[in-house]
């Protein structure tokens, strides 16, 4: 999809000769990325300006996917104070930082703390761009990238590249299967091209320290954060791609919103892959307050017969993992699996990725202020 719209000539022309002044006397720049570039269709074109000008990119988490994470530059999801040093780093200490499409919002960026200084950012909005402060109107975010693409080209060989590779997963040696055993799974169970779709809670936040394989989406919204949202959202992927391999992290919590989309799925015979982190409750919410109060508690369900009440003819496979040598040789099993497959994945009821260790220390430091 791309979005037409005549660009004013003036306004192009006064924005042109704003950015050339940045670009002309920096000796960096990097390139921050977001989730309206990719719903205003400039993936691609993205995709080409950072091949023929390397720059070191990140994007947050809402904007995941959109560039391609196994290219050279890739810094890491940025998240403000949230994020490796060298991701936040290579971001904010270039001389110029291009921000496309980017709308910082309060969990991802771990309560607004992104440190990316006006006078020195070139923000480009789906229909305007913002020099040093300045704004010119009436641009399409397409056409802004076609100028600065031509301009990075133009001064490119005095710029500096200052690499950092994103950050790896965290291990842990606790026994038992924890977050950080299951995120670690995950990471060598992707594949070039999967659509991943994470929930709010400890999968989404679990996500961000991914590094995804090039041509693989993440369906994420921790903008309004709306739980449930993703199980649905899954079962339209699919209906949309059925070709596509769709993988589904959702928590048991928000599971129990919108379950019985199941049974839509598996009567159009979808055969998306489904992890339901069952931590027994809210576990994001426990971290921000609560953590042994009753409204964070939930019901207890046997996850692995829930396919079974929501389908008479059921075409759906289930397991149960315990131990981290359980979660890989099911995902062995069911890596090409042309039927709905739920894995219930039992994790520790306090256990945390760690972004959100760092949103939940930062919200509490606020709350106690
Ligand atoms: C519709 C809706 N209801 C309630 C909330 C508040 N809320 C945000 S996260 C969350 C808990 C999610 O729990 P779960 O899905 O089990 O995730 P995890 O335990 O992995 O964090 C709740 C209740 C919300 N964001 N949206
Ligand atoms: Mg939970």
């Amino acid at each position: 999809m791309t979005i037409q719209s005549q660009p004013d000539a003036q306004a192009l022309q006064a924005f042109r000769s704003a950015a050339e002044t940045l670009l002309s006397g920096a000796r960096s720049v990097s390139l921050l990325a977001d989730f309206l570039a990719d719903r205003f269709g400039v993936r691609q074109q993205l995709a080409h300006w950072l091949e023929a000008v390397p720059l070191p990119h990140a994007t947050l988490l809402m904007g995941k996917g959109v560039l391609d994470e196994q290219r050279y530059g890739f810094a890491g999801t940025y998240a403000g104070e949230g994020c490796a040093a060298g991701t936040r780093r290579v971001i904010e200490q270039a001389d110029v930082i291009l921000t496309i499409g980017v709308r910082f919002t309060d969990t991802i960026t771990v309560g607004f703390t992104q440190q990316i200084e006006a006078a020195k950012t070139i923000d480009v909005q789906p229909f305007s761009v913002t020099v040093a402060g300045q704004t010119f109107d009436a641009l399409p975010m397409s056409r802004v990238i076609e100028e600065l693409q031509q301009l990075c080209q133009r001064y490119a060989a005095r710029w500096t590249l200052d690499h950092c590779q994103p950050a790896p997963l965290v291990t842990d040696d606790r026994p038992g299967l924890t977050q950080n055993a299951f995120w670690q799974a995950i990471q060598d169970f992707l594949r070039p091209g999967d659509l991943i779709v994470a929930e709010q809670g400890t999968a989404a936040f679990g996500a961000a320290a991914l590094r995804l394989p090039s041509g693989a989406k993440l369906v994420v919204q921790p903008l309004w954060g709306s739980i449930g949202y993703t199980l649905p959202a899954a079962f339209g992927a699919q209906t949309a791609e059925p070709e596509r391999r769709v993988i589904l992290i959702i928590g048991d919590g928000s599971a129990q919103l919108t379950v019985q989309e199941l049974s839509s799925m598996m009567r159009d015979n979808l055969n998306p892959l489904i992890f339901i982190l069952n931590n027994d409750g809210y576990t994001v919410e426990r971290a921000i307050n609560g953590a042994s109060q009753r409204y964070n508690d939930i019901a207890a369900w046997n996850w692995t017969q829930i396919p079974q009440a929501l389908s008479t003819a059921c075409p759906a496979q289930s397991w149960r993992v315990l131990e981290t040598v359980q979660l890989t040789e099911v995902m062995r099993l069911i890596a090409d699996a042309r039927r709905l497959s739920l894995v219930e994945v039992v994790l520790p009821r306090l256990d945390m990725p760690p972004l959100l260790q760092q949103v939940s220390a930062s919200l509490h430091q606020r709350n106690s202020a």
